[in-house]
């Protein structure tokens, strides 16, 4: 009797399926169920939601990324569901499986699969970056400036709290921020102390608030409503509560809002107009710090 060949292929395995194939029907079923349901009755829910434009966009946005990161996990579930059933070790053996070494179509279709992704990724993301400024600070010159006239407001960030003045309104300031609804908004922000950042988180808004630096943003208000304010960087001891609400309101409840608050600052005013020097806070785009007065 002749001696086995070494070099001889190992017998085929006996288990003839096509587990490749399976894997890949499952996975394409489950992503066309999956994929849908999730961009319609997830994607809504994602932060910051619809108070204005650009939050709507950002959601928008985010609807897209998880519609396109659905597949994605669709197919580790598969995976990982398929290989728990069907490759289960059937004894207590410790057996290597076969090694999977060089499968060209693997490699091809991972690299042009993960590389037309993060592509189409840079490209989607850099279009709704300057399609409306994404409702975060551009600095002091903007690239993407929505067309039109737009109201501005100055957001002060100091330690800590944030107060707000309105050129518009004879610079009047308050530490209560009031929008217009239904109004292209220009935010300019800028810190007199440390580093802070100006989220108002329900209008999709977060940009950083640098002592020196003029931060404009752009957002378009909805209809009227409530939107939450906070300081989103580290700032010292009391950063936890730098915190307040801000109120969008339609046109007559601005108007009585900004007549009051006129009414307040006038008692202030003399004050304010004084120079630095002096004990006064002069309007000014940027601010820079005076550690031995405001060092908190
Ligand atoms: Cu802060």
């Amino acid at each position: 009797m002749a001696a086995a060949d070494p070099n001889a292929a190992p017998a085929p395995s006996h288990d003839s399926t096509n587990h490749g194939r399976r894997v890949v029907v499952a996975w394409v079923l489950l992503s066309a169920i999956a994929t849908p349901l999730v961009a319609i009755f997830v994607g809504h829910l994602i932060p910051p939601g619809d108070a204005s434009a650009q939050g709507t966009e950002q959601v928008f946005d985010n609807t897209w990324m998880l519609a396109i990161i659905t597949p994605i996990v669709c197919l580790l579930a598969v995976f990982f569901f398929y290989g728990l059933r069907s490759f289960r070790a059937t004894s207590d053996a410790v057996v290597d499986g076969p090694p999977l070494r060089n499968d060209s179509r693997i490699q091809v279709l991972w690299i042009i699969g993960t590389g037309v992704i993060v592509l189409f990724l840079a490209g989607f993301g850099t279009y709704e970056l300057l399609q409306n400024g994404a409702g975060g600070g551009q600095g002091p010159d903007p690239i993407a400036v929505p067309a039109g006239p737009k109201f501005q407001v100055q957001v002060i960030a100091q330690q800590w709290q944030f107060t707000y003045r309105y050129p518009t309104l004879g610079n009047v300031e308050s530490n209560q921020l009031y929008l217009p609804a239904n109004r292209q908004i220009e935010l300019h922000v800028t810190s007199l102390d440390a580093v802070h950042s100006f989220w108002a988180y329900e209008l999709g808004v977060k940009a950083d608030a640098n002592p020196g630096v003029d931060n404009i943003v752009y957002v378009k208000t909805k209809g009227p409503g409530v939107f939450h304010v906070r300081c989103a960087e580290l700032c010292g001891l009391w950063h936890g509560y730098m915190f307040n609400n801000g109120r969008v309101v339609d046109s007559t409840q601005f108007q009585s809002w900004a007549s009051q608050q006129k009414t307040l600052y006038a008692a202030i005013k003399p004050f304010m107009d004084k120079p630095e020097s002096d004990g006064g806070a002069p309007f000014s785009h940027i601010y820079l710090p005076a550690p031995d007065r405001r060092a908190g």
